[in-house]
């Protein structure tokens, strides 16, 4: 069976998935799209050969499609979501899945009322090799205890359009996620440190921060952000336990030795250095779409990934810890 996708937003990101899908991953053929800009979507559909509709809406009812994509802004999100939900149809939502823990919260409650799990988030970092070896050797108690992550997420640089509060609820929430789901428990406060700032890009954004959470057992978990780092996109994570420590990777392929220096790439941005990870992850996801099963991060995920980085950005502009709100976990979601 070949699943007939419907993509809504295929602007950078969902045109990266649609050559993910059409070229290394099986199983899926994008076969509609619908866009806010509707030259976008005629221009997409023209060039893989589906069908451009006017809205997200007649995409979603469509009984062409199988399976939906959602690569818009997050905004946007919740009522796509939600339209997903109501037409029974499996829906993979790029993070986040929406920008507040409110919207979070009704599509949990439309996804209960409906029965079964449709919801997928898309928090990459989960099928990243080097994070699954991390986490296999965490849990595996070889180290003991986790104790405190150091983490590190580096843009070279970000737009104009990025405002302060992306920097906690854009960027950090791929460790808001990947941390919850390394340690397998829930942060309960947030807090904010603010460095000097750097003057080369806006004056509008705390670039960098650093946001630190604690864990329900009291692991720290310090997670540089800096947006405008210039040189690369750079992403590392160390975790210490009581009887050693694991990192990240560096993931440059090659090193080049000459005129008595070794160089090694920095990635360029999170399709260089998160490519595998992007193609495991929608190819799971196709594939439990094909075998009538739900993979990947849920809803649930979504939600509390969006209860903390509420934290992350009320601590951006109140001092001390703030403590993270979040609703006790459905059956639903166990
Ligand atoms: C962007 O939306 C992403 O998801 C990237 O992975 C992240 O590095 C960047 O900071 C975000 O703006």
């Amino acid at each position: 069976m070949t699943v007939r996708i419907g993509m809504i937003g295929p602007g950078g990101m969902g045109q990266a998935h649609i050559e993910r899908i059409h070229t290394v991953i099986a199983g899926g053929r994008v076969v509609a799209v619908s866009d806010i800009d509707p030259g976008r979507a005629q221009g997409v559909a023209a060039r893989i050969g589906g069908t451009a509709y006017a809205t997200s809406q007649e995409l979603i009812e469509s009984p062409d499609v199988d399976a939906v994509m959602i690569c818009s802004f997050g905004p946007a999100h919740e009522v796509d979501v939600l339209a997903c939900i109501a037409a029974g149809k499996p829906v993979f939502c790029e993070k986040p899945l929406t920008p507040t823990a409110a919207a979070a919260l009704r599509i949990m409650d439309a996804e209960q009322a409906h029965g079964t799990r449709l919801v997928t988030v898309g928090f990459m970092r989960r099928f990243d090799a080097s994070y699954r070896e991390m986490k296999a050797l965490l849990d595996s108690g070889e180290l003991g205890e986790t104790l405190m992550v150091h983490c590190a997420h580096r843009n070279p640089t970000v737009p104009q359009g990025y405002t302060w509060d992306m920097a906690i609820n854009d960027t950090a929430i791929h460790e808001v996620d990947a941390m919850r789901w390394l340690l397998g428990e829930e942060f309960i406060s947030a807090r904010v440190d603010t460095p000097k700032k750097t003057t080369l890009r806006f004056p509008h954004l705390q670039d960098p921060l650093v946001l630190i959470l604690t864990s329900a057992s009291g692991v720290r978990v310090d997670d540089e952000i800096f947006v405008n780092c210039q040189y690369g996109y750079d992403i590392r994570c160390e975790a210490v336990a009581e009887r050693g420590t694991v990192s990240l990777s560096d993931h440059e392929v090659t090193s080049v030795r000459r005129a008595w220096a070794v160089t090694k790439k920095v990635a360029r941005d999170h399709n260089d250095r998160f490519g595998g990870a992007f193609v495991t992850e929608v190819q799971e996801w196709i594939s439990a779409v094909a075998r009538g099963e739900h993979t990947g991060s849920t809803a649930w995920d979504g939600y509390a990934a969006a209860c903390v980085c509420d934290a992350g950005v009320r601590a951006l502009t109140e001092d001390g810890e703030v403590a993270v709100k979040m609703i006790e976990r459905p059956a639903f979601y166990a």
